[in-house]
């Protein structure tokens, strides 16, 4: 069976999460589900099996561009898992309903998970954030509406500055924001309430993998008594964990920790650049979803109730390839 080029949305899709123009878990889930909807909509395709090879295909593509985030396959799971049909038509239309719904499930259980983490904020609080995660300022936006007045030190988060995407966001908030450099932190722990982080991914045990520096932070706060919460949809949830899988920290490139030119003056040496980091569930005190607030501990009875025992992988080729689902040649 040739293979069918995939769409141009789908490229772009794929590079723009790969470059971080599009980035942040949720954001990239959804840019994934819409970019396989895309795939569906322009696809040539003129049997299913071809259809169903190219949104597979479509789905592989969009998978390989970042590693941490599981929201990423999650997405694509929850799209192609749905693929049903017995004509091109109808397979195509199971695609674009379920993504869909999944993007409208993602804008509810933002919401869900808003309500939840307000409950936590208290009017005055003081707020520690870093990164940029939507679902930990759905947390803070929810606060806000409810009319209680929040303020918020910032950290910078070096190398990418997402911090800076959290202070403008949370200005239009109006919430009153400190943008700390990131080895500040400790310093001025002694005056929050709260440290709230987002999550890329949660793992069965209960650790939370987020951007670079999260781990650090939670240690200094637990030895200074502030709860540390991470906002994390059910999307989150890593279904690899539960058979033990480790989840891999994407490395990038040097160049956004040092430029070209920096290096040279400094000599040779090596620079290291881990985007993210594994936060173990001792340092964190509650995980908060659209399905309620969890011990971290517990997050692995909520990821058996959500993924059961077997996780497929509907990116896959299946085994034979030279036979469609319904027994025809190609
Ligand atoms: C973003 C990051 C965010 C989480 C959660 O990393 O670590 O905290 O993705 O974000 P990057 P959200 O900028 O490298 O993608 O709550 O929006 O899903």
């Amino acid at each position: 069976m040739a293979d069918q080029p995939l769409d141009p949305a789908v490229e772009a899709t794929a590079e723009a999460i790969a470059a971080m123009e599009i980035r942040g878990a949720a954001t990239i889930a959804a840019a994934a589900a819409t970019a396989l909807r895309t795939q569906a909509v322009e696809s040539t395709a003129t049997t299913p099996a071809a259809f169903e090879a190219t949104l597979r295909a479509a789905g592989r593509r969009l998978q390989a561009t970042r590693p941490t985030a599981v929201s990423l396959p999650n997405a694509i799971r929850y799209v192609l898992q749905r693929m049903d049909g017995e004509t091109v038509g109808s397979l195509r239309a199971s695609i674009i309903e379920s993504a869909d719904e999944f993007v409208d499930r993602l804008d509810h259980a933002q919401s869900d998970l808003g309500a939840v983490g307000a409950n936590r904020l208290r009017d005055g609080d003081t707020v520690m954030t870093h990164c940029h995660s939507t679902d930990a300022l759905g947390c803070i936006a929810t606060a806000v509406d409810q009319g209680k007045s929040i303020s918020a030190v910032v950290k910078e988060t070096r190398p990418r500055n997402q911090g800076r995407i959290t202070a403008r966001e949370l200005c239009e908030l109006g919430v009153d924001v400190t943008l700390i450099v990131d080895s500040a932190a400790r310093r001025y722990l002694g005056r929050v309430d709260h440290v709230l982080v987002g999550a890329d991914s949660i793992a069965a045990d209960g650790s939370v993998i987020n951007k670079i520096g999260t781990s650090g932070l939670a240690v200094n706060a637990r030895d200074r008594g502030i709860p540390v919460i991470a906002a994390a949809q059910t999307i989150k949830l890593h279904p690899d964990t539960l058979t033990g899988h480790t989840v891999e920290i994407e490395t990038r490139d040097e160049t956004e920790v040092l430029d070209d030119e920096c290096r040279q003056e400094i000599g040779e040496i090596t620079v290291a650049n881990p985007a993210f980091d594994v936060t173990p569930p001792r340092y964190v005190d509650a995980i908060i979803t659209e399905r309620g607030q969890f011990p971290p501990e517990s997050i692995v009875m909520l990821m058996r109730e959500l993924f059961g025992e077997h996780v497929c992988e509907p990116w896959e080729e299946p085994a034979s390839t030279t036979m469609d689902s319904r027994g025809i040649d190609e």
